[in-house]
Formats: structure tokens, sequence, C-alpha cells
């Protein structure tokens, strides 16, 4: 009633401006968004998901083609074997810039592989090789608490709850190997796919079961620091506007209003973007960019900061539980 009362003195109003006035009728105001609903959701645990952040680090730098990077990727699959999914290692072999060849292997963990309607929750669990952002220590690999572990420490709760709180959907849980092993110097040549996210576009290439799709993707990265600024970022704007104002909108009901903020960023090339580029599925990211660096990353990024010191349990939380709410929603037909 109300809406139709101001649809009608609307359209009067533009009646009365086109008579008067030779400008064109003020357009009519875009339309109210659904109202979000929260569907009951399990509860994360941050200190759970920050337990496996610090087991992932403890492994030592998770660098292709080191004993820290084999055993860890056999600890995650393991991991989510033991909360029930149905784990696929995903090998494969990438050439490193500087010459040699890495051992990749990406992690795809699934929940009820049988199930038609899936979601991908994504992030990568290689380190990088190089501190390059580092003023001490550049040659030195990173510890990747933020820069990697943190993204599949919520992945890894989120499996756990899975197990505990059953829902009508088909999650795949993607850990993604070989994104951060990339020439920064790709970056001004505007060609950072020929060294950077070689995991993720090899699975894009080569998916792990014949006619996969999913509904969507949401890939986490660098999700762990302290007031996190996650904007919404270009390429999932560009690509599924959609999915990152429904996946904004619940966190926002959730009261994580300032860390989810309505800002538009610039575009990244992560992993989603061969996601959405070479397997035609829809994926966004949530990156923290504070802007407190030229790179828009956080400081401690690619540098020996990067380490379970620079790993909050409050951040953790507002991701994980925004996304458990977000698969809670898609299962109840609410998102
Ligand atoms: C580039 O710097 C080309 N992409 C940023 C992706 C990234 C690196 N995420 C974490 N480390
Ligand atoms: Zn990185």
């Amino acid at each position: 009633m109300l809406r139709s009362l101001v649809a009608i003195t609307t359209l009067l109003l533009a009646i009365v401006a086109c008579k008067n006035d030779p400008k064109p009728p003020t357009p009519a105001p875009p339309a109210l968004p659904k109202a979000t609903t929260l569907s009951p959701a399990p509860t994360f645990n941050a200190d759970s998901a920050y337990t496996y952040v610090k087991k992932q680090v403890d492994f030592g730098p998770r660098v292709p083609n080191t004993t820290a990077h084999k055993k860890c990727g056999a600890w995650i699959a393991q991991t989510f074997r033991r909360h029930g999914l149905t784990v696929i290692e995903q090998s494969f072999k990438a050439p490193h810039y500087k010459g040699g060849e890495m051992n990749g292997v990406n992690i795809i963990a699934q929940y009820k592989p049988e199930a038609k309607q899936r979601v991908i929750l994504a992030a990568h669990w290689d380190s990088r090789f190089m501190a390059d952002q580092d003023k001490i220590n550049p040659d030195k690999p990173v510890d990747g608490a933020d820069d990697g572990a943190s993204g599949v420490g919520v992945l890894l709760e989120i499996a756990r709850l899975l197990k505990d709180n059953p829902m009508e959907l088909g999650v795949d849980l993607i850990c993604f190997d070989v994104e951060d092993q990339g020439n920064d110097s790709d970056d001004a040549q505007q060609d950072n796919s020929r060294t950077w996210c070689l995991g993720a576009q090899h699975w894009s290439e080569n998916l792990h079961t014949a006619n996969y799709y999913a509904q969507y993707g949401i890939l986490l990265d660098m999700v762990g620091a302290a007031n996190p600024n996650f904007e919404k970022e270009g390429v999932s704007m560009q690509a599924a506007p959609n999915i990152v104002n429904k996946v904004w909108n619940i966190a926002n009901v959730l009261g994580y209003g300032n860390a989810f903020v309505s800002t538009r960023g610039a575009g990244i090339t992560d992993d989603h973007f061969f996601v959405i580029t070479k397997a035609n599925i829809p994926m966004i990211d949530i990156i923290n960019r504070p802007g407190v660096t030229p790179s828009g990353f956080v400081a401690h990024w690619h540098t020996h900061n990067d380490k379970m010191s620079a790993i909050d349990k409050n951040t953790l939380k507002m991701v994980g539980q925004t996304c458990i709410q977000v698969l809670s929603n898609t299962a109840a037909g609410t998102f």
C-alpha cells in the first residue's frame, strides 16, 4: 500500500515535471532490497579455527617441494577426512618462474559429493617462497599465517561444523596450491596469470569431476588480521555482484558491518579470477585491503611479520560465521 502510494506520487511528480521542465523525469527510486533473514546456523568456533591456523604455521613455510609443504598438505587432507568429507588430492606440476618445477596438490574436500546443488568455499594453502616486501630478510620464505593459513583454518572449522550440523547442500572446500609463488614484476607487466594462482588455474582447466558445476564460490584470502577492511573486490563485483551483495548483507546483519564495508575496491588477480574465467563458475573474493601500503594489502603482506601474532580470532569469527550463515541460508533457500 505504502509502496504503491510512493509509486503513484512518483508518477504524478514525473508527469508534472514533464509539463513544466524540459529535463528528463527523475528516475524511480531503486527497489527496496529484500530483507535479509538469517536461517538457523551453527556457531563458528574461532578458537578451533585459530588452532587450525597455528597447526599449519607450525609445519614451517608451505613452499612447494619442501618437507613442510608435503607434511602440511597431508595433514589438511587427513583433517578433512576425519571430519567425514570425501577428499581428492589433485597433483600437478607447474613451472617456477626462476626455473625448475613445483609439485603442487589441490585439496578438494567434498561434503555430500552426490548432492546436485553445490557451493565452493576456497583458500590457498601454500605460503610464499620469499618475503619480497620485507626489508631485512627478503630471501627467506614467509610463515603465511594470514596469507594462506587463515583461509584454510576457516575452511577446516567449517568442515568440523558440517559434520556436527548436517545441511541439505553440497559443499566443496577447496585448498588451492601454488597461488603465491609468482613474480612480482609480472604485475607491472600486466601479465600476472603466468606465474600466480597456478593451482587454481590447473583445477579450473581440470575439474575434479566430469560436468562439475557450483552455484557460486567464495574465496578467502588474508582473512585473519585484526580490524580488517573487506571492500567489495572489483573482479567479484564485475562477475557476481549479487553474490557479493548478499554475502555482505548477511555479514552486516550479523553485526560485522565495520569489516564488511560497502566500498567497491580494486580488482585483484587472485584464484577466483581463474575460476570465473576458466571454469565459468561465479566466485567472489573476501580479501583484506586496509590500504596501508602501496599494494593496498596489510602491512605484513609478504613480510616476516605475517606470523601467528598477526592473527586475530575476532576476524576469523567474522569471516567464518558469515560463511556458515551463507551456507545455511543457501541450504534453506533464503540466500
Ligand atoms: C597479485 O599480487 C598478483 N595478486 C595478489 C594475490 C595474492 C597474493 N594473494 C595473496 N598473495
Ligand atoms: Zn601472498
